[in-house]
C-alpha cells in the first residue's frame, strides 16, 4: 500500500525574461524574481512531499550568473525535494545553463538531463520521477519517448516539456507530446510544461496537466500552479492554485 502523495507542479517561470522592455531590465528581472518568490512561498505553505518543475525556469541560456545563483539558493531553501528538467528556453545547447551549473549539487534538487531520459527514486515516499533533457526544441526531440513501464508499489511520475499534439496531431511540431503517449504510459501523474495556459490533457484515466505559468498571460489573468494529491484506489485530485499578484 503506497502512502498518499502530495505534489506541487509549477513550470515556465522564465527568470530573467527580457520580454517586458529594454535597457538593463532590472525591473523585469525583479518582477520575475518576485513572482518566483511568491510561487515558492505558496508552494511551501501547501507542504508538498515533492515539487516538479518541468522546464523553462529561465527565459534563456543568457540568464545572469546572479540570477542563476539566486535561483539555486531559493530552490535549495525549500524543505522538500525538487525534480526538474530543462525546457526549450533553457535547453542543453552548448553553454546551456544546466551544462554550466550542476543544479543537482543543490542537496534537495534533482536535475534530470539524460537525452534518453532518466529516473530518480524517492523511496521515502514511494515515488519515482522520470524526465529527459532537451538539447534542441525540434521535431526530432520527443519529450515522452522512452518513458519506462510503471513500476509496482510506487507512484510513477513523469515530466515533459513540449507541445501537446492531441491524438492525431501534426508530427512536424517540435517536441511533440501525444495523447497516445499519455494514455499508454500507465503513470500516476505527468507534469507538463511549455504551454503557458493551464491545460488538462489527461487521457484514459492518466492524469496529465500543463500547470500554466506563474506570470499572468494577459491583463487580469492570474498565474497558476497545481497541487496534486495521489491516493491509492482514487483518481488523482488536481487543484488549481491561482497566484496572488
Ligand atoms: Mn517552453
Amino acid at each position: 500500500m503506497k502512502p498518499p502523495l502530495r505534489i506541487a507542479h509549477a513550470s515556465d517561470i522564465h527568470l530573467d525574461t527580457d520580454y517586458f522592455g529594454g535597457g538593463d531590465n532590472t525591473a523585469s528581472r525583479d518582477y520575475c524574481r518576485g513572482v518566483f518568490s511568491t510561487l515558492l512561498a505558496e508552494i511551501r505553505a501547501a507542504e508538498p512531499h515533492l515539487f516538479l518543475l518541468p522546464g523553462d525556469l529561465f527565459d534563456s541560456n543568457r540568464a545572469s550568473q546572479d540570477t542563476i545563483a539566486w535561483s539555486m539558493e531559493q530552490l535549495g531553501a525549500l524543505p522538500f525535494p525538487v525534480a526538474m528538467i530543462p525546457g526549450n528556453h533553457d535547453c542543453l545547447e552548448p553553454e546551456g545553463i544546466f551544462l554550466r551549473h550542476d543544479f543537482s549539487k543543490v542537496p534537495n534538487v534533482e536535475m534530470l538531463l539524460a537525452g534518453a531520459g532518466e529516473s530518480r527514486d524517492y523511496p521515502e515516499f514511494s515515488a519515482r520521477v522520470w524526465g529527459k533533457g532537451m538539447a534542441e526544441h525540434s521535431t526530432e526531440f520527443n519529450p515522452l519517448d522512452g518513458l519506462p513501464d510503471p513500476g509496482p508499489e510506487q507512484w510513477n511520475l513523469a515530466m515533459g516539456h513540449g507541445i501537446y499534439i492531441g491524438r492525431d496531431g501534426f508530427s512536424y511540431r517540435s517536441s511533440p507530446i501525444s495523447a497516445k503517449q499519455i494514455e499508454g504510459s500507465g503513470h500516476d501523474y505527468i507534469a507538463l510544461g511549455h504551454h503557458h495556459a493551464l491545460l488538462d490533457v489527461s487521457a484514459n484515466g492518466i492524469a496529465a496537466f500543463y500547470c500554466g505559468a506563474p506570470i499572468p498571460i494577459s491583463p487580469g489573468h492570474q498565474g497558476t500552479w497545481l497541487l496534486v494529491e495521489l491516493e491509492e484506489g482514487k483518481a488523482a485530485k488536481v487543484e488549481v492554485r491561482k497566484l496572488e499578484q
